[in-house]
């Protein structure tokens, strides 16, 4: 069995709620990477998108049991927001167990909050996981179209206007629910903005 099957086995066995999301995940992984960088190939997009949720639906137990075991540190944030956990937790399993490439591991690792600087990889999974097609979200459904209309147009910049944009989005959400906000959220904007992205 290739890395990938492994992957797909082991995830298909969990039962997830989620299957149909991380499906959605894969699909647009696939066309935001041949779109904007088709020297990813389907397989390391495809290792990315099925790892990213793996374990969203772990029990605290089963996070901490993985951070423990595998030298994983959190951050006061981190600590505080259980919604931050599973990528962490997803990242040390693709790191340790399956031993995937690191630039699989740190689009897991950053598929929640993003991070300054982002890598191909990354920015491909993090969208797909904003836009994939069983979000229906209002937020998710109008960086879906924002993006559609910026490939639409050409514009060159589409991928990370829209990456831009969901950052956007994400932290008026985080504010208007008096959420804590990670540091790498801000700073994923933060460079997109020195950049000159609009
Ligand atoms: O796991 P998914 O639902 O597919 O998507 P995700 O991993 O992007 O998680 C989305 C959730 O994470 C959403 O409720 C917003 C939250 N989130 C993202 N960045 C931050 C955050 N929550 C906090 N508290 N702080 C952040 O910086
Ligand atoms: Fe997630
Ligand atoms: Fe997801």
């Amino acid at each position: 069995m290739d890395k990938l099957e492994l992957i797909k086995y082991d995830l298909y066995a969990q039962d997830l709620r989620r299957i149909k999301h991380i499906e959605g995940v894969a699909e647009s992984a696939i066309e935001i990477k041949n779109r904007h960088f088709p020297f990813i190939t389907d397989e390391t997009a495809l290792c990315a998108a099925y790892m990213h949720d793996f374990t969203k639906e772990y029990s605290k137990e089963q996070h901490f049991a993985i951070f423990e075991r595998y030298g994983i540190e959190l951050d006061d944030c981190e600590a505080r927001t259980e919604k931050l956990w599973h990528a962490k937790s997803a990242y040390a399993l693709a790191k340790y167990v399956y031993a995937l490439d690191d630039e699989i591991c740190t689009a897991v690792l950053y598929h929640t909050t993003g991070r300054a600087a982002m890598q191909p990889l990354e920015k491909v999974i993090y969208l797909a996981d904003y836009i994939e097609k069983t979000r229906t979200f209002v937020d998710c459904v109008d960086v879906r179209d924002t993006y559609a209309m910026l490939c639409e147009k050409r514009d060159k910049n589409a991928l990370d206007s829209a990456i831009l944009y969901s950052l956007d989005l994400t932290i008026t959400d985080l504010l208007e629910s008096r959420r804590m906000i990670h540091k790498n959220t801000f700073e994923a904007r933060n460079h997109l903005l020195k950049e000159g992205i609009e």
